[in-house]
C-alpha cells in the first residue's frame, strides 16, 4: 500500500489554491502542455512520503500516526507559484511555503523518527516545502522557459492556514489521477507547557 503523511489545507486555503489553479489553467503557455491538476479535495502538503508498505505493516503505521504529535499547532503560509525543477523539462507546478518552514522541518523530523523504525526504507530526509497544484505529462524541455515564466507571473497573494493535525493517507493510483484515502489522523498540540517535576 502506498502511504504518506500530509497536512490538510483548511477550506479558505484550499479555495485560494484552487483560484491559483484556475488562473494557471488559463495561462497561454500552459495551454500547450498537458497538466494533470490535483483535484481540490486532494490538495495537501506532503509531510513525509512513506512509500510502498507491505500489508502487515499498515496497522502499526496507522497506530503510530494516530498518536498525538508533541508539537504546538503552527501557521503555514504559501506564496509564489513555481514550476519544478528549475531547469530542464518542467514536471510539477506547486505553491512554495513562505512561512512556517522551521515548524514544518521540526514536525517532519518527528515524523521520520516515528515512522522510520516501521518502514523498510528511510523516509526522504528533505523537509517539506510545497503544495503541488498539478503535474505535467511529458512536457518538452523547450516548454520549460515559457511555463516557468507563466507560473512565476501568476502573482500569488500570500495565504495560509493553521496546521493542527497530521493525516496518514493511502494513495491509490488510477488512470484519472491518484486518489487519497485517510487512514488515521492525530492532533498537534500535545506539549508540556511548563517544567514538570
Ligand atoms: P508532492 O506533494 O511533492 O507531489 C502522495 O503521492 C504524495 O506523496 C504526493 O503529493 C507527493 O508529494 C509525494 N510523493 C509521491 N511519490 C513520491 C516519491 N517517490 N518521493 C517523495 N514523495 C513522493
Amino acid at each position: 500500500m502506498r502511504l504518506f503523511l500530509a497536512l490538510d489545507l483548511d477550506a479558505p486555503a484550499r479555495a485560494c489554491a484552487v483560484e491559483v489553479q484556475g488562473r494557471a489553467r488559463r495561462a497561454p503557455a500552459l495551454r500547450n502542455v498537458t497538466v494533470r491538476w490535483v483535484r481540490p479535495e486532494s490538495l495537501h502538503l506532503t509531510l513525509a512520503f512513506l512509500g510502498e508498505v507491505d500489508a502487515d505493516r499498515v496497522a502499526p503505521i496507522a497506530r503510530a500516526a494516530a498518536e498525538p504529535w508533541r508539537h504546538a499547532p503552527f501557521r503555514v503560509e504559501l506564496a509564489s507559484a513555481e514550476a519544478a525543477p528549475r531547469s530542464g523539462a518542467p514536471r510539477t507546478l506547486w505553491l512554495s511555503v513562505s512561512a512556517g518552514r522551521a515548524a514544518l522541518a521540526h514536525l517532519h523530523a518527528d515524523a521520520c523518527a516515528r515512522m522510520g523504525p516501521l518502514l523498510s526504507a528511510p523516509v526522504d530526509p528533505r523537509p517539506p516545502g510545497h503544495v503541488t497544484l498539478g503535474r505535467l505529462r511529458r512536457a518538452p524541455r523547450s516548454s520549460g522557459r515559457p511555463v516557468r515564466d507563466a507560473v512565476a507571473g501568476l502573482a500569488v497573494p500570500a495565504f495560509g492556514w493553521r496546521v493542527d493535525s497530521v493525516v496518514l493517507y493511502q494513495s491509490r493510483l488510477a488512470s484519472g489521477g491518484a486518489s487519497y484515502r485517510p487512514l488515521a489522523r492525530a492532533p498537534l498540540g500535545c506539549v508540556i507547557l511548563d517544567a514538570v517535576p
